[in-house]
């Protein structure tokens, strides 16, 4: 497959200032007429290049006048004009099947309904069209179809007129006054019901507030309604953006590739980030819901009023709402926990990301297929990038740099470049070196020693940076990293302030005034840079910041990395100290003054795939016994803790306030240790809180922590749970993820049976995903010395790249990390790697992720 890249981005030959869109709506064969306002862009005598997939034009016109065969020509799919004035009307025809859209991108049914996706490429799949980012144009969208079976017909913009036809067919237009890309039009056609709401913007003006969903999921919607009327809200206040149309819709799809999408007033969204109540999400489901309704949303401003040039700026959009959801988030509930979360996310998906052969910048130079780019690195990388501007420039000054980006770009397809320079003019900084973040990939490695002179009082603190080698970037240059730092003195257990460092040579030293004694190292403070951090701190160091460090996240570090020194020695067969990071558990279990949400995020062992990134040939087998080991000893030494806090945390009645939410968590977390004890009467107390629970939370947990064992209350507990929800689909899907996600034995085998269980389905990618997605992330499971996870996982990539090439592609990477794993393991990824590509007809998307993992 052809390779894109940024180097030749040219713009557009011709712009398409206006279109009409006339939709024909029928699953088997839904007509399209399309009516495009063009206009030549510069002096060139190109002709008009109309993208397509797998569309045939049955019409085409120029000016009114029908173009008979000859007069127009197709060239990969796309359609060529050639055309001779400054400005035409051009007007196509072609015809699809929505029913038979596997793939979920352009026009398809879910569930009855029929929607859109077009990011980034799925316009072309409905109508002929330049199909890119930077060609911006005003819609009047035109719907007829079955009045019975489509009663509410919805696109973007606000609905200007209706009415009835024969046969039982209705129609309705809509107009977007605001000219957008191709990737942010939408349409959707049901039989929906509407939790209907408005919002006073902050200059008095109404907005209608519509999420619609099936009749039946209607009291599940409103957690979602209070957390968009929340981010509305909240984007006025933190960045001064108002919303613009006179309403805002989302709806909710059961069939959807991603979590949701930003169309312009017409969000779409995979049901399980809209449906939310006690019986069927948890805690973290409910804040999955805040969180990415309050991402659409911000879109509207980063992203739909200003877009991007083209997709090699996909993290100018991305990250930078990343950033503001996570902000928000954090405002909304805790920002110490919301933070912690936010790097754990980052760590387990883009830390992995960048030290392998998928690794990339967060503008990438080039690529096959795009829908490959929606990654952690793109997104959470993106966010940290941003959020370290955020951090050098302080509150008052970022404002004036976004400011002045969205007042410079409003309405234009801008660059990363467009935004950084905002930042310099607005925020009155120097970024030259900071710019590095956008082109180098690979999380840069700082070594941190600090010494001590007693006789001086001088603390010297030396840093050390190095960024690795990457695919394509064998050679790096040191980048500008801000480090938050403190220094503890040890007897008093404070430090007199916190300093931002900015790290920008490749090894630099800093000095401190004033230690009679040798002071304790805090660094990245907050996480202040997205770095690894090696430090000469040794146990005891680690167990004094775990007990009084006063920034959140520096202490959870401290604990991990205890905790991590501990486990890593054991894996390597050396003596350790379990004891102190018992006494640090118990410390932090005890202390009063913590919040429960942050003890239960702090007292969490590392996962098994972090222990596996510090190690140079990840050992599955030796990380798990290590990992249980030391979580059965933790369980058994506080036992009575662990009891004590389990009873006491059990509430009267469900709240979703943040004690309701941090108490549930601590008190998940000490069932799980109380089982991970071996205690006889573990399993018992674990289906107990299963059976008893008035909410999902603490269902699930439970379930979760049965399914970790080999107890007859493990299989009961999975037989009530599939019974009571196996016609709720998001519910169900818990069940297929529990099990893949369970350290049990029999996992794989398990897997394997599920694959052919009668509700698992290829089509439906949150199915997919919950099934071989959570089993791929299954360290221990995943990588079983048969290699038997390895082949399951490719032969799903086969089959489902048949159907679903972008949801396919997206399983690839687990596989793709056989340099990290011992020779025999890595032999039979790369076997699999290369069964794959060995496929007849394989799609572009897994092709391009296959073959990158083998180089
Ligand atoms: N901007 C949206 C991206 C998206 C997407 C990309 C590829 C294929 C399907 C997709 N659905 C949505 C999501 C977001 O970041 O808000
Ligand atoms: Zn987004």
């Amino acid at each position: 497959p052809a390779i894109i890249r940024r180097s030749d981005y040219r713009p557009p030959d011709w712009l398409v200032p206006d279109i009409t869109l006339d939709f024909d709506l029928d699953p088997a064969a839904t007509r399209i007429r399309g009516m495009l306002a063009v206009r030549r862009n510069g002096d060139h005598d190109r002709p008009l290049r109309l993208d397509g997939d797998r569309l045939v034009p049955l019409e085409v016109k120029v000016d009114g006048q029908l173009l008979d065969t000859g007069q127009w020509s197709m060239e990969a799919g796309a359609l060529l004009i050639p055309l001779t004035g400054e400005s035409h009307s051009i007007e196509t025809l072609v015809e699809i099947a929505p029913e038979g859209n596997s793939k979920l991108m352009g026009l398809y049914a879910s569930g009855g309904l029929l929607c859109t996706q077009c990011e980034a490429e799925g316009f072309r799949r409905i109508t002929f069209f330049p199909d890119r980012p930077d060609v911006l144009s005003r819609y009047s969208v035109r719907m007829a179809a079955d009045k019975a079976r489509y009663p509410i017909l919805l696109a973007n913009g606000d609905p200007v007129d209706q009415g009835d036809l024969p046969d039982g067919r209705h129609w309705a237009r809509w107009n977007d006054p605001f000219p957008k890309p191709c990737y942010l039009f939408a349409l959707v056609a049901g039989d929906l019901a509407c939790n209907a709401d408005r919002f006073v913007t902050m200059s008095g003006r109404e907005v209608k507030l519509g999420i619609w969903v099936k009749e039946a999921d209607l009291p599940r919607t409103a957690h979602a309604m209070q957390a968009l009327k929340n981010s509305m809200a909240w984007d006025e206040r933190v960045y001064g953006r108002e919303y613009d149309l006179d309403v805002f819709n989302i709806v909710a799809v059961a069939d959807f590739n991603f979590g949701a999408m930003e169309n312009k007033g017409l969000n779409i969204f995979n049901s399980r980030y809209i449906l939310a109540d006690p019986e069927t999400a948890t805690d973290i489901d409910y804040d999955g819901v805040e969180g990415v309704v309050a991402h659409e949303y911000f879109h509207n401003w980063s992203g739909n009023r200003v877009t991007c040039r083209d997709w090699f700026q996909l993290s100018l959009k991305e990250g930078f709402t990343v950033f503001r959801d996570q902000s928000f988030s954090a405002d909304m509930g805790s920002h110490a926990v919301k933070r912690i979360e936010d790097v754990r996310i980052l760590r387990a998906a883009q830390f992995q990301e960048d030290s392998g052969p998928l690794a990339h910048p967060i503008r990438p130079e080039s690529y096959m297929e795009i829908s490959n780019f929606y990654t952690a690195t793109i997104y959470n990388k993106g966010a940290e990038v941003i959020r370290m501007m955020a951090l050098m420039l302080g509150p008052e000054r970022f404002r004036k740099g976004t400011d002045l980006y969205f007042e410079r770009h409003d309405g234009q397809a801008a660059t990363c470049e467009d935004f950084v320079q905002a930042m310099e003019e607005g925020g009155e900084i120097d970024l030259g070196q900071f710019r590095l973040w956008y082109e180098q990939a690979g999380t840069p490695r700082v070594r941190a020693s600090l010494s001590h002179d007693p006789a001086t009082g001088i603390a010297e603190l030396a840093l050390e940076q190095a960024v690795p080698a990457t695919p394509g970037q064998p050679d790096k240059q040191p980048m500008a990293i801000p480090l938050r730092v403190a220094l503890f003195d040890r007897a008093s257990g404070t430090h007199h302030g916190d300093e931002l460092l900015m790290l920008t040579e490749a090894s630099e030293r800093f000095s401190f005034k004033g230690f009679t004694d040798a002071p304790v190292l805090s660094i990245n403070r907050g996480f202040s840079a997205p770095v690894i951090v090696e430090t000469n701190h040794d146990q005891a160091d680690l167990a004094f910041l775990s007990a009084h460090d006063d920034d959140p996240f520096a202490r959870y570090e401290a604990m991990q990395q205890l905790m991590v020194n501990v486990l890593i020695g054991k894996i390597g067969g050396h003596a350790v100290d379990e004891a102190a990071v018992i006494a640090a558990v118990r410390h932090t279990v005890t202390d009063p003054a913590l919040d429960p949400a942050f003890i239960a995020e702090t007292i969490r062992l590392p996962s098994e795939a972090y222990l596996g990134d510090q190690m140079r040939v990840v050992d599955p087998d030796a990380i798990h016994a290590a990992r249980d080991g030391l979580q059965q000893r933790i369980g058994a030494e506080l036992e009575p803790l662990w009891r004590d806090i389990h009873a006491k945390t059990k509430a009267n009645g469900f709240s979703l306030s943040s004690t309701a939410k941090g108490a549930r968590k601590l008190r998940n977390t000490a069932l799980h240790y109380l089982v991970a004890s071996g205690v006889v009467d573990g399993p018992a107390v674990a289906y107990a809180q299963f059976d008893e629970a008035d909410n999902m939370t603490e269902r699930q947990a439970a379930l979760a922590t049965l399914a970790n064992g080999t107890s007859a209350e493990r299989e009961a507990a999975l037989d009530i749970f599939y019974n009571r929800y196996r016609d709720d689909a998001l519910t169900l899907d818990k069940w297929f993820q529990t099990q893949a996600f369970a350290f049990y034995p029999e996992t794989v085998d398990l897997v394997e049976e599920l694959g052919r269980h009668r509700d698992f389905t290829m089509t439906n990618p949150n199915r997919v995903r919950s099934l071989y997605g959570a089993f791929a992330g299954n360290q221990w499971a995943f990588h079983h010395k048969s290699g038997k996870g390895y082949r399951l996982v490719a032969d799903c990539i086969i089959a489902l790249d048949k159907l679903n090439p972008q949801t396919a592609a997206r399983l690839v990477p687990p596989l793709g990390r056989w340099r990290r794993f011992d020779d025999m393991r890595g032999a039979m990824m790369r076997a699999e790697l290369q069964h794959i590509l060995a496929e007849p007809g394989l799609s572009k998307d897994v092709t391009e992720q296959a073959s990158k993992s083998l180089e």
